[in-house]
């Protein structure tokens, strides 16, 4: 019995060792489409839902962001599967995607790009458009299979 437990123990602190290296988390750092928002100066509020009936989308009334806004996102996941919010440009969205397919399981507990939900969850991220974009603003699911399958949102970035 002693020995069961001290086994168990060691597992455990083995799976708490080494989360980046078994589940694979974003290092913070610097981000060519921006930087994290402060809520209390969000010029507006978008409401995002993420459904999966059928098929994967976002469904989300955003066109156009202007260089300097900072907007709040409230997401709500009405599907039955987890899903992904992810905030970046084409190709941060790109990297991201190929990093998930290697790593299904990553987590974005340290990463201020990208909320998850659970189904019927709903979270917020605030993100100030401070930098100037090449190409679009593309928000996506970056869950293997769902950006393919439509849940990826490519937003017109206005630079002034
Ligand atoms: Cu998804």
């Amino acid at each position: 019995m002693r020995k069961t437990q001290l086994s168990a123990a060691t597992a455990l602190t083995l799976a708490f060792a080494t989360p980046a290296f078994a589940g694979g988390t974003h290092g913070g750092g610097h981000y060519s489409f921006g930087e994290p928002g402060d809520p209390a100066k969000a010029d507006r509020t978008v409401s995002v839902t993420a459904e999966d009936d059928g098929k994967m989308a976002f469904d989300m009334d955003l066109s156009t962001i202007r260089k300097g806004e900072t907007i709040r996102f409230v997401v709500a996941n009405r599907g039955e599967l987890a899903h992904e919010f992810s905030i970046g440009d084409t190709g941060s969205q790109r990297a991201h995607a190929r990093m998930m397919a290697r790593m299904p399981d990553m987590h974005h507990e340290d990463d201020p790009t990208t909320i998850t939900m659970e189904p019927g969850e709903t979270k917020e991220i605030v993100w100030s458009f401070s930098k100037p974009i090449q190409g679009n603003v593309v928000f996506a699911c970056n869950i293997p299979g769902h950006a393919d399958g439509g849940m990826i949102h490519k937003v017109a970035f206005r630079p002034s």
